[in-house]
């Protein structure tokens, strides 16, 4: 897929669809922070990447989060909403549920953290997930 990373998106041209996972396990969100690329290291996401040709939303998410992850997970829900993030690209989030595996940071993250609702404000999320991880807060139980 041709990638855009300066010009806006002309109105004809399709987005760059990116899904992430919220994971649940024990009424914890899985946090992860990016190792790359440089301007959004450091700062932490809810998993997941691009949309490949032809793939369905829940396929991408499973086939990332094992790349990412080395876990095995079962999509859910589709949290209510879409973020655009840099141009030509947006966000869509799906709730997971972990399959199999415990969770490492095995590519494009250095450190991941499973985080209860009251810790949620505790990470430094990318601007562009916070109104996304507000919304998946709604699946966790109250503190
Ligand atoms: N985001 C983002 N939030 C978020 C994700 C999963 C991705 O802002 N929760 C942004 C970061 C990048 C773009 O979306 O600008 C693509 O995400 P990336 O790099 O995780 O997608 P991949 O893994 O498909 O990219 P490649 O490493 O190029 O395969």
């Amino acid at each position: 897929m041709t990638e855009r990373t300066t010009e806006p998106a002309a109105p004809h041209e399709p987005v760059v669809v990116v899904v992430a996972g919220a994971l649940y396990d024990g009424g914890r969100l899985l946090a992860a922070r990016r190792s790359a690329p440089v301007e959004l290291a450091g700062r932490w996401e809810l998993p997941g990447g691009k949309l490949e040709p032809g793939e369905s939303p829940e396929a991408a998410l499973v086939r990332e989060l094992r790349e990412e992850l080395g876990v095995d997970v079962e999509p859910g829900e589709r949290i209510p909403g879409e973020w655009p993030l840099k141009p030509g690209y947006v966000l869509r989030v799906w709730t997971a549920r972990l399959l199999s595996g415990e969770p490492r940071p095995l590519e494009d993250h250095d450190e991941l953290r499973w985080l209860s609702r009251s810790e949620l404000d505790s990470v430094d999320w990318l601007d562009q997930d916070r109104p996304a991880v507000a919304e998946a807060a709604r699946w966790l139980p109250a503190p």
